[in-house]
């Protein structure tokens, strides 16, 4: 068994040469699991020395405890040190870290494509004269139909289906002119407000229909006003908004109760002369709901239709802010995607 002391010294020599080369406690790992692990070579000795007779056990018993006990002793003063030397390097760097050497951008927000075009949309009226208003999303059946020439019952209501609360004569509002009411019932002629909002329609969506989207309302409201001030204003604020001179606006009629006459105004396509895939070949984009204010509608509201005359408009705020930046889906623009909105 002279083998079993030569394994010994052996492993003795070896593991005090691989720990004087460990310079990294990785390293120091390694040499923990070669010699000390389970399956280690001083626990191969162990194995061995198991199976020898008694008077041999005895014979190499102390030099097997001598390894064991000297390598552990040296294994743990070597890890100390190791240990000492990795923390010192740390807070080496840390002493260099130069504060005033990284400075992080700091990430900035930017606008929701939909608010900084409302903000477009309303310094282009407010330049025109008018005051920006708003009304409340939860409206009487009064505000949203009645005192716009629909009453009960009318074949109208069947044009905007409706959101009701579970209040009695209260419902969320179909569109903005609600606010129209809203300011002819709180103030006399001149009037010239404008009011944008969500509204909500009981509708299937898709890419281009929402059960909640914005809508902008305009109403003017004085003596003399005619269908002429109507498209100045309207071509004005649309060739502002799409930045570009050259658009026209036609007319087409439209039905809507509380105008007579009702109106569809059309631009001219922002993006071509000869038809695309966003006018659909027609070189013409449907942009506006508009009309005179009806007689009935002033009077319910407590303005004399024989002194004063006006006009109004309304139109898809979403939809127009697709348009201007080639928007495929109206869902995006509640999607919270951050890819989406980081292009704006
Ligand atoms: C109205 O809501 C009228 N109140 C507009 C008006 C005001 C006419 C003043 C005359 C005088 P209309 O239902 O067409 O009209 O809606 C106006 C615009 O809202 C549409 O042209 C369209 O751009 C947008 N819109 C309508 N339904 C949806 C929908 N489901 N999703 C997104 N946008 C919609």
């Amino acid at each position: 068994m002279a083998s079993l002391k030569h394994d010994i010294e052996t492993t003795h020599k070896e593991f005090s040469r691989a720990l004087d080369q460990a310079t990294t406690l990785e390293a120091l790992e390694q040499i923990r699991i070669t010699f000390l692990g389970r399956n280690g070579s001083i626990a191969n000795i162990m194995a061995i020395f198991k199976q020898l007779p008694i008077e041999e056990k005895r014979a190499y018993g102390p030099l097997l405890q001598e390894l064991k006990k000297k390598t552990q002793e040296l294994f743990d003063a070597k890890k100390i040190t190791l240990e000492s030397q990795a923390h010192a390097y740390e807070e080496k760097l840390t002493q260099q870290f130069d504060v005033t050497a990284y400075k992080s951008e700091p990430s900035a927000g930017t606008l929701h494509p939909y608010s900084s075009i409302l903000e477009e949309i309303e310094n282009v009226f407010i330049s025109m004269g008018f005051t920006v208003t708003e009304g409340p999303e939860v409206e009487t059946d009064y505000r949203n139909f009645e005192a716009l020439n629909i009453p009960k019952d009318h074949p109208a209501r069947d044009m905007q289906d409706t959101f009701w609360i579970d209040v009695p004569g209260l419902l969320m509002r179909t569109h903005t002119s609600t606010v129209q009411i809203k300011t002819m019932e709180s103030q006399q002629p001149p009037i010239a407000i404008l009011a944008s909002g969500r509204v909500y329609r009981h509708e299937a969506t898709d890419a281009s229909h929402d059960y909640m989207f914005v809508q902008t309302e305009g109403l003017v409201v004085d003596k003399n006003i005619s269908v002429a001030n109507l498209f100045a204003t309207t071509e004005t604020f649309l060739q502002a908004i799409f930045r570009n001179k050259s658009i026209k606006t036609r007319v087409r009629p439209g039905y809507f109760p509380f105008v007579e006459p009702g109106i569809e105004i059309d631009m001219s396509c922002p993006f071509c002369t000869t038809g695309c895939s966003v006018c659909k070949k027609t070189t013409w984009i449907e942009a506006v709901g508009a009309g005179l204010v009806h007689p009935n509608v002033l009077r319910m509201s407590g303005i004399d239709p024989d002194v004063y005359s006006g006009f109004a408009f309304g139109f898809g705020t979403i939809r127009l802010t697709m348009l201007r930046h080639g928007i495929n889906d109206i869902r995006l623009l509640h999607s919270n995607k951050l890819d989406f909105l980081r292009q704006f």
